[in-house]
């Protein structure tokens, strides 16, 4: 297997976190999206979404959506369990990484993407140029990591973690999307101290450096 990173790229940061926890070693390669090498021909046949991460394997088969390749490695790797373990659990982990990602990190997104100087003309990821950024949306990325940051204060008032009552890919998409948020210096608010409290919790495991 190898999979194409990007050490400053908060998406394969997930991957990372994910392959740390589970205690996985794969090969990778540096795709340097800040000096556009996810454009090149050569990356191109690796995955033509012009994305990272992406992680490739040993039968050639391209995974190019960080979800996707944690589901591929938590069948591979069971142990230790990210994602759920009957049915119940597992919708109830999808449920709150959706959450994460849907609510969250694509509002982060929005509010450093259209607001970053990077990221002028490139306001849409995979994307060469012509994209203008557009502060509305970065406002309103800000207004939607508000939300966020309030819907899951409430859940982690009754749970340790977002998804229950241990660590699991939610904890990685959420921990990951707050700390993205600070480029648009959005902030943990003062009044969400179960966010805080866990944030704090998920920055002290050793995958959190990954
Ligand atoms: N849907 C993809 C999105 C991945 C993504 O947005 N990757 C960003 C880095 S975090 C990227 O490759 N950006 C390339 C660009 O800015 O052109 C996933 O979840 O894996």
């Amino acid at each position: 297997m190898k999979l194409y990173d990007f050490s400053l790229a908060p998406g394969p940061r997930r991957v990372r976190m994910f392959i740390a926890e589970k205690g996985i070693e794969i090969p990778s390669v540096q795709i340097n999206t800040r000096e556009r090498q996810q454009f090149t021909d050569e990356y191109r046949a690796v995955n033509p979404n012009c994305m990272v991460p992406t992680l490739v394997l040993d039968d050639g088969t391209s995974l190019g959506e960080t979800v996707a390749i944690c589901r591929y490695l938590e069948e591979t790797h069971p142990e230790p369990n990210l994602m759920g373990r009957d049915a119940r659990e597992k919708a109830i982990v999808e449920m709150w990484n959706r959450r994460a990602e849907l609510e969250g990190y694509l509002a982060a997104v929005d509010a450093v993407r259209n607001s970053a100087p990077m990221f002028e003309g490139r306001g849409v990821a995979g994307v060469t140029g012509g994209v203008p950024q557009i502060p509305a949306l970065a406002e309103r990325g800000r207004q939607s990591m508000g939300r966020f940051f309030g819907k899951i204060d409430r859940q982690l008032a009754d749970s340790s973690h977002l998804a229950g009552d241990r660590f699991s890919i939610a904890d990685i998409t959420g921990y990951i999307t707050i700390d993205f948020a600070r480029r648009a210096e959005i902030k943990i608010p003062e009044d969400c101290a179960n966010v805080a409290r866990w944030f704090a919790e998920v920055a002290e495991r050793p995958s959190a450096a990954a």
